[in-house]
């Protein structure tokens, strides 16, 4: 069912933007999981039965957008309102880098705490640590507790990246002060092994990158040495988020709370637990997928059987599009079969085409959100602006634009447009339109399999005649162009 917003209707379900109301808000984000990869969203390959619902007695955006097409930028616009392209440092973080978001900026949690919340993350943080030079021995900071979380329980960047161990409030868990963790992104330590130096240590092949410390059989980028009892389990990594998720929720019933459930599943390396291994017959990116979605189940349970359901805004979204091969052999290619992780669209993680940052979207909250099909063009972004204006305290100081009635679903309306971004290239959606700017540098991207969308003309599609991206209008329909290359510039600058 597509909502319609006449006033009546309006009225049934406007009930929570009203001023007083502080829900428990949390956000579920899975890493690189794509527009096509959930059944909710018309995958048949990859069942995915907790999100389904989710989606049916939610709101299912089709016009959704992380801000970008990679980690690292798209986190700190969710987190910060910000386009993160205005921060020339929002871009793919290695695990030494000093924290992105400064102590003194606006953010989604910090908003939240200071309204009462009780702000928590649990999960993949990928937006620097510290300063500059980190002594992981000792507490990191700045971090997520510097910027608006009052607790954190973190991956520092990604699975793939050293250091493999969790943080908690800026501390390396289960580390022995005896064996300190040294990390470096520019040179091994000597006599630790690498990919390259001891093949024969690995279970998992690297294809490109990856080369370099192994942790449980699997290379990563970046060297590490020491730290050895804090050394994460990979297969065991989704329970053990899961957990600390639930007992976030079990303990902090008694005042409304914001938590950043940041799942890590399913970017590289995929490491399903045993329970899932093969359950997909996609290999490794598909298993992962049904764990996440498992997790999540899990975690509405928690939220059941606490009583907490009808009073919890869910926000379930991506933070950015797919990749199959992102640098291990994991058989994410092999056994694609008919899935199609893009969903009809064209690109993928990386893309400025829209498989980059067009992403599931679902907003769902038991007895408040009438269920239905969105078609409005929403952001990540704009949590900031939205969720601020649902607890009655609209905070417009960002690029953050206040959509809240699109996410509950008593309006169509969503933004008007809004810029993506893709490795440092940008592009504008306004209305059904796209426009990309004329880019050096190549389309196709090899060592992923993707086109990331660089020509060097413009181009301009009708998205909601040409899904695919495959019909470029840039020289027949001379008007729109114009139109859209003066909104660009305009919103953009030169
Ligand atoms: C890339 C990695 C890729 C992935 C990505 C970050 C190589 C060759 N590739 O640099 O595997 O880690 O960074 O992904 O190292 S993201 O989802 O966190 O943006
Ligand atoms: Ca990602």
């Amino acid at each position: 069912m597509t909502l319609s917003c006449n006033s009546s209707h309006k009225k049934d379900v406007a009930e929570p933007s009203t001023n007083s109301i502080k829900p428990n808000i949390v956000v579920i984000y899975l890493d690189d999981l794509g527009y096509g990869d959930l059944s909710s969203y018309g995958a048949t390959g990859l069942q995915t039965p907790n999100i389904f619902a989710l989606a049916k007695d939610g709101i299912k955006f089709t016009n959704a957008y992380a801000s970008s097409a990679t980690c690292t930028p798209s986190r700190y616009a969710l987190l910060t309102g910000v386009y993160p392209w205005r921060n020339k440092k929002a871009k793919i973080l290695p695990g030494t880098a000093p924290l992105l978001i400064s102590t003194e900026q606006q953010t989604l949690p910090k908003f939240l705490k200071k309204q009462g919340y009780q702000t928590g993350i649990v999960g993949k943080w990928h937006l620097g640590l510290g300063t500059g030079i980190v002594n992981w021995n000792e507490r990191v900071s700045p971090g997520p507790n510097e910027v608006g979380f009052e607790e954190s329980y973190i991956l520092a960047a990604t699975q793939d990246r050293v250091p493999t161990v969790y943080i908690e409030n800026g501390n390396v868990v289960g580390l022995d002060k005896n064996d300190p963790i040294q990390v470096s992104y520019e040179e091994n330590f000597d006599g630790e092994p690498t990919a390259i130096s001891n093949p024969e240590m690995l279970s998992m092949k690297w294809h490109h990158g990856h080369n370099n410390s192994i942790v449980n059989g699997i290379p990563r980028i970046g060297y590490m040495k020491g730290g050895e009892s804090a050394k994460w389990s990979d297969i065991d990594m989704a329970d053990h988020f899961l957990q600390k998720a639930q007992t976030y929720v079990k303990s902090h019933k008694e005042k409304p709370f914001f938590l950043y459930y940041a799942m890590q599943q399913p970017h590289v390396p995929r490491t399903p637990h045993p329970r899932f291994s093969g359950r997909s017959g996609l290999g490794p990116r598909g298993d992962v997928i049904l764990e996440a979605d498992w997790c999540i189940g899990e975690f509405i349970k928690t939220l059941e059987t606490e009583g907490l359901l009808e009073n919890t805004l869910i926000i379930f979204s991506s933070d950015n599009g797919p990749v199959l091969n992102d640098g291990y052999y994991d058989d994410a290619v092999e056994k694609l079969g008919d899935h199609d992780p893009k969903g009809g669209l064209r690109g993928g993680k990386y893309s400025i085409f829209e498989a980059g940052t067009r992403v599931p979207f679902i907003t769902y909250w038991k007895g408040k959100i009438e269920p239905g099909v969105s078609d409005a063009i929403v952001c990540q972004m704009d949590l900031l602006a939205s969720l601020s204006t649902l607890i009655g305290a609209e905070d417009t100081s960002t690029d953050s634009k206040n959509i809240l009635n699109a996410l509950l679903g008593t309006s169509q309306k969503g933004r008007d447009h809004l810029i993506i971004e893709a490795t440092g290239k940008t592009a504008l959606r306004s209305g059904d339109w796209l426009y990309i700017p004329a880019y050096d540098g190549k389309n196709f991207r090899e060592e992923v399999g993707i086109e990331v969308g660089n020509f060097p003309f413009e181009q301009l599609y009708n998205l909601m005649e040409d899904k695919g991206q495959t019909n470029n209008l840039a020289n027949s329909n001379l008007e729109k162009l114009a139109e859209m290359n003066t909104l660009f510039i305009e919103l953009r600058g030169k």
